[in-house]
């Protein structure tokens, strides 16, 4: 079918002064509608999924990848041959992400801490991982290989002892996983692998999945990470709070705020590069350039005619949630980025490395000409699975943190104990707990 035209809407805040709550308002985002019907869908595989376990997992494949399934677990052959079968060009390639990726990993480790307070008081901080976590691999609209690398690394740099993998099972592939990320997981030693589809396999990992029989279950997780559609992310914000997350790494976004020294032909590709993950992806420019932008929409319509998804590119692009945004200088421009949140932010301005400084709010951020988003999808070294719709207000892409807890250690003696214990009694008779000062006092009666 012939792609649609493309509309590339546009926004200009220019000449105007607009708070951060009317900035985060009118910026380009998906419609809140499409989140509401995503939520009672994803509600409704939880309710299968819990009450009827594999039985469920087998009609939601049949249902939504057209796979007859009897057991999700994918065999230790099956893992072997994928590695066997892969490309040796390919190979490479994810060795290389992989190397890069755990020498970032492995310095992200954060240092327990021990502070003596006195004589005989000492509190400490030791960072702990999680025992089990299960990592999604998306394999919908694209097989994200690299996705294994973003997953595993950080939880095996944390010291996590039991992962597990999820992957959709296809239709083209004997209903496994597709075999690249069969082999990236082999790659990586991972031997626990599901072909198990968006929101029912993060659900199957929250809960766990009991067998039956000689039937294996599928043991519930600490933590659930990986990027995702739609569905996915809402999967991750309706079990958290049974489960920990990464982060609600839903439907890709790239903003970039340029300037009249940026080359258009740059900028539409990168727009082009994450817009052809979904037809729901999220593509905005900002900028101050009204040159700039006509130029960029001018390569936009080039390119996107020329690619191989044109179609899903065209339909991203023109999306309600895709468009340039005008503003009168880079101050403003900024102050739109840090509104926008988005999960991928590149810089492509004079002084780029300056105006990253200045940015706060985003997944991660990407500066200058030589630094695509496309480089920190595969081979940059840093993650891929990022916070999107503006959660990365508040939350971090993955890293070793995500799979490490805080635990505090507290270590008195007597002495130390007995110089603070006053201090005890005093607040618990402020708060009327007076259990909680006796608590010291029998200590030294
Ligand atoms: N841009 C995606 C990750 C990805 N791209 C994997 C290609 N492969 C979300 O950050
Ligand atoms: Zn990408």
């Amino acid at each position: 079918s012939a792609p649609a035209a493309l509309n590339f809407r546009s926004v200009d805040f220019r000449g105007r002064s607009l708070s951060l709550a009317e900035l985060r308002a009118a910026v380009p985002r998906a419609r809140h509608q499409t989140m509401a019907d995503a939520e009672q869908k994803v509600q409704d595989i939880i309710t299968a999924v819990r009450s009827r376990g594999f039985s469920a997992l087998a009609e939601l494949a049949s249902k939504f990848d057209g796979v007859e399934q009897s057991h999700p677990r994918v065999s230790q052959e099956a893992l072997t041959q994928a590695l066997a079968g892969l490309d040796p060009d390919v190979r490479a390639a994810l060795e290389e992400s992989i190397s890069r990726a755990r020498q970032f990993a492995d310095r992200q480790r954060p240092t327990n801490v021990d502070v003596s307070l006195g004589d005989g008081a000492v509190v400490s901080q030791n960072w702990i991982p999680v025992g089990r976590v299960g990592l999604y691999v998306p394999g919908g609209l694209a097989p994200l290989a690299s996705s294994v690398i973003m997953n595993v690394v950080p939880a095996v740099a944390a010291g996590v002892e039991s992962i597990a993998l999820a992957s959709p099972p296809q239709k083209d592939f004997g209903g496994l996983p597709h075999p690249t990320i069969l082999a990236a997981a082999r790659l990586l030693g991972i031997d626990e692998v599901y072909a198990i589809g968006g929101a029912q396999a993060i659900v199957s990992f929250a809960y766990g999945i009991p067998g039956s029989g000689d039937e294996l279950p599928i043991e519930p997780v600490d933590v659930v990470t990986g990027p995702g559609n739609i569905f996915v992310a809402t999967a991750k914000r309706l079990v958290k709070g049974v489960v920990g997350i990464d982060s609600e790494a839903g439907t890709t976004e790239i903003a970039i705020l340029a300037d009249s020294t940026a080359q258009a032909p740059l900028v539409a590709a990168d727009l082009i590069s994450q817009a052809e993950h979904d037809p729901k992806a999220a593509s905005v420019l900002v900028t101050d350039s009204v040159e700039l932008a006509d130029a960029v929409v001018l390569e936009l319509e080039r390119q996107a005619a020329a690619t191989k998804h044109s179609a899903r590119v065209l339909e991203a692009l023109s999306g309600p949630q895709s468009g340039v945004v005008l503003v009168d200088d880079l101050e403003q421009g900024i102050a739109v980025c840090n509104a926008y949140a988005a999960e991928h932010l590149e810089i492509m301005t004079a002084d780029a490395a300056a105006v990253a400084a200045r940015i706060h709010n985003a997944g991660a951020v990407f500066v200058g000409d030589y630094s695509p988003v496309s480089l920190g999808d595969y081979c940059a070294g840093s993650n891929h699975v990022l916070p999107t719709s503006g959660t990365a207000a508040f939350s971090s892409g993955l890293n070793v943190t995500t799979f490490l807890r805080a635990v505090q250690v507290i270590n008195y003696n007597r002495e130390a104990l007995e110089q603070v214990s006053s201090h005890i009694v005093s607040l618990s008779g402020a708060e009327d707990l007076p259990g909680h000062g006796d608590a010291v006092r029998i200590r030294f009666q």
